[in-house]
């Protein structure tokens, strides 16, 4: 039996960072735990990590589909925060967010790791980023390390 598994070290890879303005208070704490794991556990070197700032969760596909095709990173990590409010724009901008990630995943076979929050309210986004319930920035970062990996092991 082969079993491949990816370790989350990664002292050569090179990783984009594209993150939203909007909700921008919730995101620059997503943004502390991502460049945190991807340097202090991934061992990722300063130089190789990249962060595009994008105006929100919508533009995220876009950035993160120009960047795989630059050829010049080996994954990913797309860090936002859409919280619902009392109209259905949450769910077009969620839902163009997360379906446009994954296509751009698909397409360029890029390591796309998912670091958009979609909360109810301020208050569960603020547990996510950092207090009670983790950082999903740093969650993110941990995936894409683990992906780069994974992917780079499949090939060999
Ligand atoms: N963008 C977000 O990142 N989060 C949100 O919660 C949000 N809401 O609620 O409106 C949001 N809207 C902006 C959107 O991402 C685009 O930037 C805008 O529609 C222009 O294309």
């Amino acid at each position: 039996m082969n079993v491949i598994e990816g370790i989350v070290v990664a002292p050569n890879a090179r990783v984009a960072i594209a993150i939203a303005r909007f909700n921008h208070f919730i995101n620059g704490s997503l943004l502390d735990g991502t460049v945190d794991t991807l340097k202090r556990i991934g061992q990722v070197k300063d130089e190789n990590i990249t962060v595009v700032w994008v105006p929100g969760a919508y533009e995220l596909p876009l950035a993160v589909s120009t960047l795989a095709d630059s050829k010049k990173y080996d994954a990913i990590v797309a860090l936002g925060t859409v919280i619902r409010g009392g109209t259905a724009h949450f769910e077009f901008v969620a839902g163009e967010c997360s379906t446009g990630l994954s296509s751009v995943a698909a397409r360029t076979a890029l390591p796309v790791a998912f670091g958009v929050l979609t909360t109810e309210n301020i208050e569960q986004a603020i547990e996510r980023a950092g207090t009670k319930a983790g950082n999903k920035g740093a969650e993110a970062a941990l995936t894409a390390l683990e992906m780069i990996n994974v992917l780079q092991s499949i090939k060999a």
